[in-house]
Parts: structure tokens; sequence; C-alpha cells
């Protein structure tokens, strides 16, 4: 069943009746074999398996809004019912990675090997393929990666992408991550210029490339960069490898950012391993980041200017060849006080996450404020309710694992639908 074609049938989600079974705990942490049973665990628990501890008992009250019709306030310590569909809109997506809503409702897609296309305002059919993306190295997890939009794009239509850039001269088949920026007029992308290179690049990897963006209030871009495979560089200042770096709309560096001793002034925090979600929380102005770990320990982070976040000394997670089990983790798992503690951590399987972003719209009341992410290995959507103050996890649940999909990309639309990118190339709606 997970791996059935739905087309465009319309899908319950499969937590409806079980949200808060379906809620977090190491027990439903799946990876790419465990979707369906984990799926059968979470339908038997509606009928009355508690909630992990330290999730629904821990919610304060007022933490979300019950929709005006409800007949009643929810109890403290519950989540009012959802019931999201999903309705399949696109199938004819190519690995897509990256998107984000134009102006006019249309959408901006990056497919991973290195086309930027535009989809109609209803995402059914791929209206044009953008010019002017410069090649892009597709080896491994490489590509065409994230796209965002300038802040004031209605005056300057800039358009970002990140991207897996082929090295040249010394740097021939070395791949390091990029961003680049181009104004979109028509269906080409114009004064295209690589504003942001990362440091070194790298031979013999095509994994870990982070990258996305996110912009911040003062208008100045966050981009997550990986890694790629290499370790100890994310404890190196003088590289870019396991940074998040912050950078101006031209590739400058404003000011404000960490500027460690003898380091590189574009960085904002190091010690991350493949960050492959950012958004920046839309009251607290925070940035959240989450990142893959080894074997389990994927985390989610409030990513703080000059923070180590302990990668590759610390980690929930456990190197690859050891017994996944807590038992294992690196560095004894704790990051505090040396580095700075995940906010949640996802042990002991992987679920891999991608794409990050916070619900702001009305369409789904109860999930104002929530962080929503992709799972790729962990096959779902993920939503992650915080506190009143919007700085830790209260609870968390897992969406949609019946559709057996690695979701890239998750952004929330102008009309305030939810749309998810999965890497067998669909574009989904998730919808009342
Ligand atoms: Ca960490």
């Amino acid at each position: 069943m997970r791996h059935a074609r739905f087309g465009r049938t319309v899908l319950l989600a499969s937590c409806l009746v079980a949200l808060t079974a379906c809620g977090g705990g190491d027990t439903t942490q799946t990876g790419d074999g465990t979707a369906a049973a984990a799926d059968a665990a979470a339908t038997a628990g509606a009928a009355g398996s508690a909630a992990p501890a330290g999730t629904s008992t821990s919610t304060p009250a007022g933490t979300y809004s019950a929709p005006a019709s409800s007949p009643a306030p929810a109890p403290a310590g519950s989540l009012a019912p959802v019931a999201p569909k999903t309705v399949v809109l696109n199938t004819t997506l190519q690995s897509p990675w990256g998107m984000t809503f134009l102006p006019d409702g249309r959408m901006l897609v990056t497919q991973r090997g290195g086309s930027l296309v535009i989809l109609s305002a209803d995402g059914r059919s791929v209206q044009a393929t953008v010019s002017g993306v410069p090649a892009v190295s597709t080896t491994g997890q490489g590509g065409l990666l994230d796209v965002v939009l300038d802040p004031d794009f209605a005056a300057t239509p800039w358009v970002y992408f990140s991207f897996a850039e082929p090295g040249t001269g010394a740097e021939a088949g070395m791949v390091g991550t990029a961003v680049g920026r181009g104004r979109l007029v028509g269906t080409s992308l114009q004064d295209v210029a690589v504003i942001f290179r990362q440091v070194p690049k790298v031979a013999n990897s095509g994994v870990h490339f982070g990258s996305r963006m996110a912009f911040r209030s003062d208008k100045t871009l966050f981009v997550t960069l990986g890694e790629r495979g290499q370790g100890s560089p994310a404890q190196d200042v003088t590289t870019s490898l396991g940074k998040v770096v912050r950078i101006n709309r031209d590739g400058s560096i404003p000011a404000g950012n960490a500027s460690p001793p003898g380091g590189r002034p574009s960085l904002w925090s190091w010690g991350h391993r493949n960050p492959q979600g950012a958004a920046v929380h839309p009251d607290t102005g925070a940035l959240w980041v989450n990142e893959h770990g080894p074997q389990g320990g994927d985390e989610l982070n409030i990513v703080t200017v000059g923070g180590n976040y302990g990668w590759p000394n610390v980690s929930y997670g456990c190197q690859y060849g050891d017994p996944v089990g807590n038992g294992c983790a690196i560095g004894g798992g704790q990051h505090a006080p040396a580095y700075i503690e995940p906010i949640s951590t996802w042990t002991p399987t992987s679920v891999a996450p991608a794409g990050l972003m916070f619900y702001t719209a009305t369409k789904f009341p109860q999930w104002r404020g929530n962080i929503f992410f992709g799972a790729l290995a962990g096959t779902a959507l993920w939503r992650v309710q915080l506190d009143t103050a919007g700085r830790r996890e209260v609870t968390r649940e897992r969406l949609f694992a019946s559709l057996g999909e690695r979701i890239r990309d998750v952004q929330q639309g102008p009309d305030g639908y939810l749309y998810l990118l999965t890497d067998s190339g669909k574009l989904i709606q998730v919808r009342d």
C-alpha cells in the first residue's frame, strides 16, 4: 500500500482518528522499511494507548486556538481534531527539491537535475522552464536545490537559488554548495550571479550539501550548509562546511555575524551536519533549522549567532556501523554545556528531515504557530507544536505516513493550505 500510486485520489490523514497516538515519542520514529508498521501501530493506538511521556501531558493550556465551531474548548493537554485531506496536484515533476510561491500564485519549483520550472497557480501543469540557471553537479545528493524570492520581489524580482556547483580549474572534479541569484523576467533569469560559495569545495563526496535559505526580517539571507561528509571541518571556522551563514542579498557580509577569531566573516553558527530545513519564526524572529543525524539523532534547533551545535563531537545518533540504540550516542549524546542542546531530537531511528515551515494561516487554526517539515527515510510530514513562547516542543505528530512518500519540502500557500513536494515527483496539497 505504501507504494501505491494515488493519482488525484483524496486521502484522509492516517492520524485523523488518533492524533495523540500518532504523536511523537521514539516508538513512532521509523525509517524507510517500517512506515507501514508505524501506521498500523498508530491506528491500533487509537484504541487507547497513552500519549508519550513528556508530550501532551506537558502541553500548557492555550497553546492553540480551537475552531469557532467547536462545541466546547478542548481540554488542556489534548489537541482539537484537524481533518486534513491530501490532494495530489501533479505527478510529473522530476526530483523536485524546493519551491516558493510567486505573487500571482504560481509556483517556482527546483528540480534536482538542474531545471527551475514555473507551475500554474493550480499546481497541475508545468508552464515553463526558466532559463539562465547555471550548470549544477548532480552527483549523489547534489543538484539544483532550494529557491526563495527576494523580500522586495515586487520591486526587484530577484530569485535566489542554492545548488551544488562543479569546480573548475584547480577545483575541477570538486563540488561545493553555492547560492546564485537572477532577476526573473518572464521565463528567464537575468543578471545571474553566484553570490556565495561554500569553502572549500570537496572531491569524491556527493553528500551533505545542505542547503536551505531563509530571509530574516532585516532582509539578510540565512543559508544552511552541510559538512559534505567531512565531519570535523564542521568545527573549523576557517571553512564553511557544516555551518549556517548569513549574507546580504548581493553576497556581501552584514554586521552582526559571529566573527569567531580567525573565522570566516559569513559564519552565523557551526557544528552542523546536514541541515536541510530552515525558517524564521514569525513571532520571535529566531532561526529554526533541522538537520540529519547519522543513525538517529536528527535535530530541531534554534540557531543563534555564534552557536556551536556539536557535530561531529556529539550527537544523539550513533556512528554508522554501531548497532542503533541510545547506548551508542556519539560523545554521550548530551550537548550542553559545551555545545547547544537541540530543542528536539529523533531517536533511535533517523527520519531524515527536509524542509521546514511555520504555519501562519487560518485554514487550520489549531496548527497556527506549529512547525512542519518533511521526512525522507521517515516518509511522512512532521508537525511540531511549540509552547506559547515559541521556544520549546510540547508535542509532535507524524502525518500522512500512509502515502509512503519521501517528502522533500513543505510550504504554506497563499490560500492557507500546505503544499508538499515528494522525491517521487508529486506536488501534494494539504487542505480541509
Ligand atoms: Ca547537534
